[in-house]
């Protein structure tokens, strides 16, 4: 059978197959080759009803599309960038990070202004338009819930998690999103429990307060990946003259600059910063380029 890994304790993984979720352990060849099962993977598993280690039992992990290893998790098809204006304040640089680390990973990111409720509807546009040209980009307010329907037809089916600083709202938008759906939770305790006797530490701190990485199963076939990472990203290691690739909004524009190899920064007849003139491509976009072609650059030295 075939299942995703949608959390992993102490050695146990729980795999969901689409309907329900069973526990178990991985078979001895993928533990000898070392061999770390992520959540998010997807797996060929057994079930096997009198296995002292839970009733099923993984035997090989299916190629993964990508992985990330702060936090741990794979097979990411959607990285929902969350941000606030105020309280707190919005950090262009790091949420063009995020974005720049989705880029690089091959994740499509979806961009998410929460508590919208605090600023006029002129300001969440605005910062809205920053984005809107080159990635699906919404509004949340997360008093009223009015958004969460927009951004919830956007990740529909796949495989999602939200990012952003501490306090934006992630925790809320994620409550949204599950709104209606049935707990996959309780399942699991009762399996962690039959085979250990133990209950997972996570009981009686609530939901979404969470130390480790979790997928929640959506009714409509999304998978809510939670974390309580993917708070800032590091520049990986890479040469200067890639960050501008990261810049969907600069590839058009790119075309005509007097230079082919144009990094938009010093060069005359540079079309990038023509459209940064004419307001076609945002300062603050244009800043967050500036920050991580230098930030790069250590890597030269
Ligand atoms: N005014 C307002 N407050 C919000 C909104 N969304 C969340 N909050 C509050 O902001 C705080 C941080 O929210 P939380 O979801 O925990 O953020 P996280 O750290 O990103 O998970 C909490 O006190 C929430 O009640 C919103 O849309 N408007
Ligand atoms: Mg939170
Ligand atoms: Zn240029």
């Amino acid at each position: 059978m075939t299942g995703t890994v949608v959390k992993g304790i102490g050695g146990f993984y729980f795999v969901y197959d689409g309907n329900e979720v069973v526990m178990g352990k991985a078979r001895g060849n993928l533990k000898r080759n070392k061999e770390l099962i992520y959540v998010g993977d997807v797996v060929d598993f057994d079930i096997d009803e009198n296995d002292k280690d839970g009733e099923c039992v993984i035997h090989r992990v299916i190629e993964r599309k990508n992985h990330l290893t702060r936090p741990p998790v794979s097979n990411l098809d959607i990285l929902v960038v969350v941000f606030s204006l105020v309280s707190p304040d919005v950090n262009y640089p790091v949420i063009d990070k995020l974005i720049a680390g989705c880029e690089l990973a091959s994740i499509s990111p979806v961009i998410c202004i929460s508590k919208t409720d605090l600023v006029t509807e002129e300001a969440a546009n605005e910062a809205l338009a920053i984005y809107s040209a080159s990635y699906p980009a919404v509004k949340v307010n997360g008093v009223t819930g009015d958004g969460s329907d927009d951004l919830r037809r956007i990740i529909k089916g796949r495989n999602v998690a939200l990012a952003g600083p501490s306090g934006v709202g992630k925790s809320t938008i994620t409550n949204l999103l599950h709104a209606g759906e049935t707990d996959i939770e309780e399942a699991e305790e009762k399996l962690l429990k039959a085979a250990t006797g133990r209950v997972s530490s996570k009981t009686g701190r609530g939901r979404h307060t969470t130390r480790h990485v979790e997928i929640f199963p959506l009714s409509d076939g999304t998978m809510l990946y939670d974390t309580p990472g993917f708070t800032s990203l590091d520049m990986p290691v890479m040469e200067p003259v890639a960050v501008r690739e990261l810049f969907p909004e600069f590839r058009e524009p790119a075309k005509e600059c007097r230079y082919s190899d144009c990094m938009h920064i010093n060069e005359p007849d540079c079309a990038v910063k023509e459209a940064l003139q004419l307001g076609q491509i945002s300062r603050s976009r244009y800043d967050s380029y500036l920050t991580m072609t230098e930030e790069v650059k250590k890597w030269q030295r």
